[in-house]
């Protein structure tokens, strides 16, 4: 399903042009015919009636009306080469949203927008999502993507920080029916822990929940580390010990010397005794994995707590040891090419213009992009292109940010199926098709799933007329912005196909080295552009796989369990883990002053997902809305009682960046001091066309944010664990 990370094989029944049905595919190498809530709604969000069928153009009286695709192209082609001639390459900011890992347009074309646009203002999701990650594994691994994922067919104890699978399907782990893996293996005697300051549904099936402080974990893990080592726990072997591909381990440990169990309890609010049986039940375990998710990324110390995670793994000897964490290899990853030192992974090599926020894999914090459109100036952004995006719901402060689209563009670009509250803005929106009217391959999350597999899905239903395909929108796309509008998309995959192979046949480690580029290009297969680059990427890829392969596949392609590939992986300048690279050893001075930190009367707060919501997008499905899917602020009757608040009264909660009334959920399932508001709501306003969503708007959790509070070395907003003051709403 091309909706989700868990990416589940359906199959659909499918009546004349329309999706009847949907259901897990059986036959289907991965999901073997698990399906969740929003995989069985699939019908009805691929025939949402609000979707948007043709492109929309603002026209002079500044209202959009429905256009013909030349005419989109056309004034995109006019307006944004100004700006660009007159302010340079930075004048252009491009926004990516959480879908483009999910669709193969996504996967395939921003990256050539990006490098033919030359911009540096580049904002995604990442900077509210997983950038502490990349910036960890690029530290420590020298490449920003190599992510270890836990191998949950085969751990026997797992440590989950901060994640809810149960409700989100799993993160940066693609792992269809995470639920029943979970299950799995509590049934073959593993053990689980969860530690999460709410019980969730992950929490209630686990062996032991700790209902920790929020944004206290890099705290917790810093003393797990120290407890390895204080009381002899780790265990190098499987790397070959640390002279052979980790560096700098006794360093780590005089790094943490003073984060002791005893040190941190208090912040933390855990018991140190609890704390130690944590680190020795994870060191005793024959194969274990520590994960870590949205509750250990966007925090405040997210970068440490990501780092922290692979630190325990990489000491307990659990990284890259089946049944540990692995680094997965999949069908369109770079062939390996045997180990040798890299370039390193570089941070902050230029900064944000207004706050000077240091870039992260060549990106910049999305809180900030509000104040790059508004402050006055050379290098100001005048023209924004925005690809699968809602940052007005899912960045902080989107009452600013809706104001400075509104006022401070000279052009906006949306590339969106619906009208809600970001490309509303948009001076011109590109509706891709449903997703039945979509091929699709998953680049992403191949990369991050728990076993390695491939599989290719043609379109489902041929594209209505007058619908477009993404691939083909986001190739107008660059064709427009780069001064080469009009001229046929597939210049754009031919151009690609010519660059990739050049260097191909020129690098000895390639599959195709010393083979003639054009020949071999002539020879890919592929009714479309992006088809044939999908074989192109596949025949370059580690298993020689091709489209045909995959198309005679439909269930897909097993290519094996996840296999140990250190160092083979490692790009680190030492060609070895650099298990405490200078960025991370100077964030610990911050770290070590959060040991003092007390909660100071104010409820801290943390988000929530709802198995059958996506972040701000799928609202507006009949069969996902209702039902105990509601936003609604979560708090314990402690303090409930406290603030004279009952069941379904109306708080007020306030924070730096606004305040919101929202009703009030008593439940003992998040711990006292924790009040919990899911986000992606707040879709109450004008200009939108999101009719059901509309109808039960919830509020906006992200307005209670002022972008001000990021963790520093990633950019990644801190959208968990702030305080607030909550106070019964006066009628
Ligand atoms: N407070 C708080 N805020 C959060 C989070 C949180 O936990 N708490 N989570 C954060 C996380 S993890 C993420 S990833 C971000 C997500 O942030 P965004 O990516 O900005 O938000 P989404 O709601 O995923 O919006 C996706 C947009 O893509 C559009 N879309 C859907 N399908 C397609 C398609 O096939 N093609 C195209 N072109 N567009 C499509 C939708 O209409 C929508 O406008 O939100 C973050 N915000
Ligand atoms: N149903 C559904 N599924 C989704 C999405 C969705 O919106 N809805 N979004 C998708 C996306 S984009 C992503 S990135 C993934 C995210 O996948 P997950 O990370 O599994 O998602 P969450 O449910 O947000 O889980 C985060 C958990 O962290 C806890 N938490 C908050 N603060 C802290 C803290 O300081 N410490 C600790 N230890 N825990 C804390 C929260 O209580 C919550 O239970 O989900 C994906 N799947
Ligand atoms: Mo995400």
């Amino acid at each position: 399903m091309p909706l989700c990370e868990a990416t589940c094989g359906l199959t659909l029944t499918i009546e004349g042009d329309r999706v009847t049905g949907a259901r897990g595919d059986r036959d289907d190498v991965f999901s073997a015919g698990f399906i969740c809530p929003k995989g069985a709604s699939f019908g009805e969000l691929d025939a949402d009636p609000d979707r948007l069928r043709t492109p929309l153009v603002r026209d002079g009286r500044g209202e959009l009306r429905e256009a013909t695709w030349d005419e989109a192209f056309d004034t995109i082609a006019a307006r944004i080469r100004p700006p660009i001639e007159e302010h340079g390459p930075h004048a252009v900011g491009v926004v990516l949203g959480n879908p483009n890992v999910h669709t193969m347009a996504g996967g395939l074309y921003p990256p050539v927008l990006l490098s033919a646009l030359r911009t540096r203002n580049l904002f995604t999701a990442s900077t509210l999502d997983q950038m502490p990650k990349h910036v960890s594994s690029g530290l420590l691994y020298g490449s920003a993507g190599a992510i270890p994922v836990p191998d949950l067919d085969r751990a026997a104890h797992l440590l989950l920080i901060g994640a809810n699978p149960l409700d989100s399907n799993g993160s940066l782990c693609t792992a269809p029916d995470f639920p029943g893996k979970l299950k799995a293996l509590r049934r073959r005697g593993g053990t689980l822990t969860v530690v999460d300051p709410r019980r969730t549904r992950t929490a209630a099936l686990a062996d032991r929940h700790v209902a920790i402080r929020p944004g206290t974990d890099a705290l917790l893990l810093a003393a797990l580390v120290h407890v390895l080592f204080e009381e002899d726990l780790t265990d190098l072997a499987d790397l070959g010990g640390p002279a052979a591909h980790v560096q700098d381990v006794d360093e780590v440990r005089a790094a943490l010397g003073d984060f002791t169990p005893e040190a941190v309890a208090a912040a933390c609010d855990l018991d140190a005794g609890e704390i130690r049986t944590i680190a020795r039940e994870l060191a005793a375990a024959p194969a274990a994995a520590v994960y870590g998710r949205i509750g250990s990324c966007t925090v405040a110390h997210g970068t440490l707590a990501s780092w922290l995670v692979d630190v325990l793994n990489i000491l307990t000897g659990n990284l890259d040891r089946p049944g540990g964490a692995l680094f997965p290899l999949a069908a369109t990853d770079r062939a390996p090419r045997p180990a040798a030192p890299g370039k390193g992974f570089a941070l902050g090599r230029w900064a944000s213009r207004v706050s000077g926020h240091p870039e992260a894999k060549g990106e910049l914090p999305i809180a900030a992009l509000a104040e790059e459109i508004e402050t006055p100036g050379e290098g100001r952004i005048r023209a924004l292109i925005a690809i699968a995006a809602n940052p007005v719901l899912s960045a902080p402060d989107g009452d600013r940010l809706d104001r400075a689209l509104s006022t401070g563009l000279d052009l906006m670009v949306s590339v969106d199926p619906y009208l809600n509250e970001t490309s509303r803005h948009a001076d011109v929106v590109l509706p891709p098709p449903p997703p039945s009217r979509s091929a699709h391959f998953d680049f992403a999350f191949n990369a991050l799933a728990v076993h390695n597999q491939a599989r290719y899905t043609p379109a489902a239903v041929p594209l209505d007329p007058g619908l477009m395909d993404e691939c083909e929108i986001h190739a107008r796309l660059i064709l427009a912005v780069t001064g080469m509008h009009g001229a046929a998309p597939s210049a754009v995959d031919d151009m690609v196909i010519e660059q990739t192979l050049t260097k191909a046949v020129a690098d000895p480690h390639s599959p195709v080295h010393g083979q003639d580029a054009k020949e071999f290009a002539a020879g890919l297969t592929g009714d479309t552009g992006p088809e044939r680059r999908l074989d192109m990427m596949l025949r370059l890829g580690p298993y020689g796989l091709t489209l045909d392969d995959l198309r005679a596949a439909p269930h897909g392609v097993d290519l094996g369990p996840l296999r140990p590939r250190v160092p083979q992986v490692l790009r680190t300048r030492s060609g070895r883990i650099e298990l405490l690279p200078g960025p991370i050893a100077d964030d610990l001075p911050r770290l070590r002053r959060a040991l003092d930190q007390r909660p100071d009367g104010r409820l801290v707060l943390v988000g929530r997902r709802h198995l059958r919501s996506n972040n701000s997008w799928m609202h507006n499905v009949p069969a996902l809305a209702g039902g105990s899917n509601r936003c609604t602020l979560q708090i314990h009757p402690a303090d409930a009682a406290r603030l004279g608040l009952g069941d379904g009264d109306l708080a007020r909660v306030e924070a730096a960046g606004g305040a919101l009334e929202v009703p009030v959920d008593v439940t003992d399932t998040v711990r006292t001091g924790v009040v919990s508001l899911p986000h992606g709501w707040g879709h109450d306003r004008p200009g939108t066309r999101l009719s059901v969503a509309a109808a039960r708007p919830g509020v906006n959790v992200n307005q209670l944010l002022d972008g001000s509070l990021l963790d520093p070395l990633s950019g990644t907003a801190v959208l968990n664990g702030f305080p607030v003051e909550v106070s019964a709403a006066t009628a």
